[in-house]
């Protein structure tokens, strides 16, 4: 916690102090400390949110509210260290949103950056500027700043993803912007479209079909990257992690400019080295069993639980199966800090 800031020096003559604020000025040797603290500090907490206990009431909102009414029916994930924001780090944002069978959620864009992962449920799609794309379980969406986006839904069950947004970032520069909504749009194909064009790894059309966004691709289905990993997993050195970043295809970078996404799979038994860096994010199970330490916290965790790590917490995570992998899905701020030149990392030995 970040003791409170003084901007009144006690040792300084009243009346100055009166006469500053009057001039709406302020001494920086009393709170020099603050902004700037001799080691790293963060309001943010290590915290983890149980599936077992979100499903309940995700299905209870959607029973008690309807689509038209909320237009995304979400349930945040609020940092408990973080004073009631809207924000599970401080520059981020983690939902669970919940669609029904024969709902649409209303088309808009905006400046903030979205992924949706997808925790439960098939029949749901988003449509990304007209391009329809299939929600399976464990699959990632994004929608770019700017990008209009809505959400259908032709199955029989409900769905449930989970949603990262850099809302808390984008408002930090008074950059939060949203469209009016406007009624779903209906997708330019009967079926997903999302994977015309990049079907494997080390190949790009020549040309594509679609206008050029900066965002070739924004559906990467699970079935395609749990393949790359367990491939990946089978070949690594038993010391060696198995972690997959998601990319743009045409750049090989971060497909959004401030939100990073992984995908780790742990080999049963695998107890990762801790690892701290200066992002935050947030670590969501696609499948199996374990356990993360999170600063001095530790977490255990099954398939749908979400744990959030501060910036500079040492990170580890073990698979306490000693058959079945296990999958972390991951998501965080590091593009945006490597953008601003405050990216840092190290692994203990
Ligand atoms: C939003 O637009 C979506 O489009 C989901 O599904 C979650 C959280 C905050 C602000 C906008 C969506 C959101 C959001």
């Amino acid at each position: 916690m970040n003791p409170a800031m003084t901007t009144r020096d006690a040792n300084l003559p009243a009346e100055y102090s009166a006469g500053l604020d009057r001039l709406s000025l302020a001494p920086l040797w009393t709170a020099l400390h603050v902004l700037l603290p001799q080691e790293r500090v963060t309001e943010a907490v290590p915290h983890r949110w149980r599936w077992a206990e979100m499903r309940e009431p995700l299905l209870e909102a959607a029973r008690l509210v309807p689509l038209d009414q909320a237009e995304r029916r979400v349930l945040v994930l609020r940092n408990p260290g973080l004073g009631g924001a809207y924000a599970v780090t401080a520059t981020l944002f983690a939902g669970l949103q919940i669609i029904l069978p024969g709902e649409a959620a209303p088309s808009h864009h905006h400046t903030p950056a979205a992924l949706r992962l997808i925790v439960e449920g098939r029949g749901a799609f988003t449509t990304v500027d007209g391009v329809k794309c299939a929600m399976e379980p464990g699959d990632l969406i994004i929608t770019p700043p700017m990008r209009w986006h809505d959400h259908g839904h032709e199955g029989s069950e409900p769905v449930i993803w989970l949603d990262g947004l850099d809302i808390p970032l984008v408002r930090s520069f008074e950059a939060a912007w949203a469209s009016k909504m406007r009624p779903a749009v209906v997708p330019a194909t009967a079926i997903d479209s999302s994977q015309d064009e990049f079907t494997a790894a080390g190949v790009v059309p020549r040309a594509s079909r679609y206008e050029d966004t900066g965002y070739p691709q924004v559906r990467w289905p699970w079935t395609t990257v749990r393949r790359a990993l367990e491939a990946m997993a089978a070949a690594a050195q038993a010391d060696q992690p198995v972690v997959l970043r998601y990319v743009n295809p045409g750049t090989g970078t971060f497909p959004l400019r401030t939100i990073g996404s992984e995908a780790q799979w742990l080999r049963p038994g695998e107890a990762t080295r801790a690892e701290r860096r200066t992002a935050s994010g947030v670590f969501h199970v696609i499948e199996g069993q374990g356990e993360s330490r999170i600063g001095d916290e530790v977490f255990t965790w099954e398939r749908g639980d979400c744990v959030v790590a501060p910036p500079w917490h040492w990170i580890q995570h073990k698979n306490l199966s000693r058959s079945a992998p296990a999958c972390l899905f991951h998501f965080n701020d590091e593009p945006a800090l490597r953008a601003l030149g405050l990216w840092q990392e190290e692994t203990r030995s």
